[in-house]
């Protein structure tokens, strides 16, 4: 099944814009898992079956698991493997912000397809449309496009005006008019600026963005979801990390982390 509509039917299936962010940060996970072995895997896999009937998507980042060496990505594997045998339903997004000259992009595409075997994974678009042809060939992936970053210095490059337009919206105009020839486009969009946010829907209709921000960066989640529903009041994943896998340090964790997961996605729904 390809993302989109795989990423339909989970959502459709749990009623649920909501991505629980997978970011593992070794430290931040409760001390007494880090004792095991690849303790970021035991963490994931408690957290994903606290949450699978809640979400509509996993993110891991890739960050947290590359800072602990072959561990770290084993554990990622171990995640990734996990998700897919037990909840196949659910899409995975591999948060790695990728994008290089094209022949080093196969590397990047086969390590997230090939052997992660993910669903989806987050570029930049800075290097142009050529250099990423390795990402938009795979049809049946996503391939999700940073446009208008979440962070504080965003617009610093962002929103340089070229045309009489800022930087994001013409990479907004570009990914839809002509990076999306198969169909498997997405954007990366902020939940901390919507205004901007709610440019770039007009800019890009239905497809589908792909939202952090919520939680413990402080996104507006009505202004977030005003701003970001299509016009079929859908195509938006609304991914938060640390507010809800680090909900509690103790052994409640994972429960707390179904909590706030429940709690983000009825919140959104109510919105609806
Ligand atoms: O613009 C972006 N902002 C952002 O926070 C694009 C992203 N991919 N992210 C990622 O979303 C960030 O790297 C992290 O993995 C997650 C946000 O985490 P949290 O603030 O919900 O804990």
């Amino acid at each position: 099944m390809d993302f989109q509509k795989k990423l339909e039917y989970a959502a459709n299936k749990n009623k649920s814009f909501v991505c629980v962010g997978l970011d593992s940060n070794l430290d931040l996970i409760p001390s007494f898992i880090n004792k095991g072995k690849l303790p970021q895997a035991v963490f994931n896999k408690k957290i994903v079956d606290a949450t699978a009937d809640l979400v509509c998507a996993y993110k891991p980042n890739a960050a947290f698991y590359e800072q602990n060496g072959s561990d770290g990505i084993a554990a990622l594997k171990s995640t990734c493997d996990y998700i897919r045998k037990r909840y196949p339903e659910i899409p995975i997004i591999l948060d790695a912000k990728r994008a290089d000259i094209d022949s080093t992009n196969n590397g990047y595409a086969e390590f997230a397809f090939g052997y992660l075997k993910v669903d989806a994974i987050t570029i930049h678009p800075y290097l142009g449309r050529e250099s990423v042809e390795s990402f938009l060939k795979y049809r049946e992936k996503g391939i999700f496009v940073l446009c208008r970053t979440s962070n504080q210095g965003a617009g610093e490059f962002q929103d340089l005006i070229i045309n009489k337009k800022p930087l994001y919206q013409i990479v907004a105009e570009n990914v839809a008019k002509r990076w999306n020839k198969n169909n498997n486009c997405m954007l990366v969009v902020g939940a901390t600026y919507p205004d901007e946010l709610r440019a770039v829907r007009k800019i890009v209709k239905d497809m589908i963005l792909l939202i952090p921000g919520i939680g413990a960066q402080g996104g507006d989640l009505k202004k977030t979801i005003y701003s970001g529903l299509n016009s079929k009041k859908k195509g938006m994943i609304i991914s938060s990390s640390r507010s809800i896998i680090f909900a509690s340090k103790n052994k409640d964790f994972a429960e707390k982390a179904r909590l706030e997961t429940k709690k983000l996605a009825e919140a959104i729904n109510a919105l609806i």
